[in-house]
């Protein structure tokens, strides 16, 4: 359940209530996409980084181990050792984004695994079979997010399957829900918003979701080629037809300045494989800007990755063990990069809300915004 604690302007300081635990929100939410974050970091380091919420994927779960094994040992709560909320994404997205040869029914998708090509169909009810397999807290509707631009008659058409996806969803998933073995009969079903770039077909999407009045709503089908401005824009579109009383998700988004602008559009959760994929390539995020550990700069420098930041590879190590762990392509320069990004993360989410309960997020947007992504 959602609650409405404060608002400035359009920005929402809230907490969701879940059997897992709470979330507090605005907040980030870690990416496990095969039920570890990448990097070698595992659900016991997760508390560590401040982690709230952990996102894993139906798709890459489904093909390995398969979520039948899964449930067989207990769901993914039990499996990954993780204990806090977890979010499933449907599969919708990463069967457009990964699998090949994929043809596209009323029925669902069918496409050519990306791990040894073989043939697989996923529809809505399938999805949320597998996600009651994997007994997450939440999970996502079964979605087409298509790639921008997308043809208006398409994305037209494509909305109005997605819509009568979601009624299927719903529908499996109660049932689901009922069945007397469940492994997490309390799972919640959020519903995700399409439409591509246009502000018609996005609002009347949203009405059509609405109705169903799920316990939470993403956005989906940005940050797949539109420009961060026509992001936004959408985002304002959308915002009266959000119910308020539940939580909005804007999914694999983003850039620590996608975050304050989304934030400061109402949005209340985020994901995105940012902080776990940049810093496999040496990046820090820090509220300076971002640095590159991989710079000859950092032979010599004996400071951490950040000053003053608490996390796990800050309060031991120097940024010149870092860069020479990644120079010599040690796996240990690599966790501790990830490490203090999800932390940062994790923790900038924590500033935003402090921000909020302070009623000066105003402030802290301006103060940040042009700092927080520059590069250092
Ligand atoms: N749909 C689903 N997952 C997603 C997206 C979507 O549109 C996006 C788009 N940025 C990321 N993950 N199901
Ligand atoms: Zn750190």
């Amino acid at each position: 359940m959602y609650t409405l604690l404060k608002q400035e302007g359009e920005a929402r300081r809230g907490t969701y209530t879940t059997v897992h635990g709470t979330i507090q929100m605005p907040a980030f939410m870690n990416v496990a996409t095969a039920g570890a974050i990448k990097g070698a970091v595992s659900a016991l380091d997760l508390k560590e980084v401040h982690c709230q919420v952990q996102l894993c994927n139906t798709y890459h779960l489904h093909l390995r181990p398969g979520d039948r094994q899964v449930r067989q040992l207990g769901g993914l709560h039990t499996f990954t050792q993780w204990n806090g909320p977890i979010l499933t994404d449907s599969g919708g997205f990463q069967v457009f984004s990964l699998a090949k040869l994929r043809n596209i029914t009323e029925k669902g998708v069918t496409f050519a695994s990306h791990i040894d090509g073989h043939k697989i169909f996923m529809g809505p009810e399938e999805s949320m079979q597998i996600q009651s397999h994997l007994g997450s807290t939440i999970a996502m509707a079964f979605d087409e997010c298509m790639q921008n631009p997308a043809e208006y008659e398409y994305a037209r058409r494509s909305i109005a399957r997605t819509t009568r996806w979601l009624y299927r969803c719903k529908k499996e998933m109660d049932r689901l829900n009922a069945l007397p073995d469940t492994v997490n009969p309390h799972q919640l079903l959020w519903g995700i918003n399409q439409g591509s770039v246009y502000d018609d077909l996005r609002i009347a999407h949203m009405k059509q979701i609405a109705e169903l009045n799920l316990p939470g709503y993403a956005i989906g089908g940005l940050a797949v080629g539109e420009s961060a401005d026509v992001m936004y824009h959408i985002l304002e579109v959308l915002g009266p037809y959000l119910p308020k009383d539940k939580p909005r998700y804007l999914m694999g988004v983003g850039t620590p300045a996608n975050l304050l602008e989304g934030v400061r559009r109402g949005v209340d959760i985020f994901d995105c494989v940012m902080p776990t994929r940049n810093a496999r390539h040496g990046h820090a995020f820090t509220m300076e800007g971002v640095r590159n550990l991989m710079n000859a700069k950092y032979e010599l420098d004996q400071h951490p990755l950040e000053d003053g930041c608490q996390c796990p590879a800050c309060q031991h190590f120097t940024r010149a063990y870092i860069h020479h762990l990644l120079k010599s392509g040690e796996m240990l320069g690599m966790r501790l990069m990830v490490l203090h990004n999800l932390y940062f993360y994790n923790t900038f989410l924590e500033k935003i809300r402090a921000a909020l309960d302070a009623g000066n997020f105003t402030f802290f947007y301006h103060d940040t915004i042009d700092t927080v992504s520059r590069r250092i």
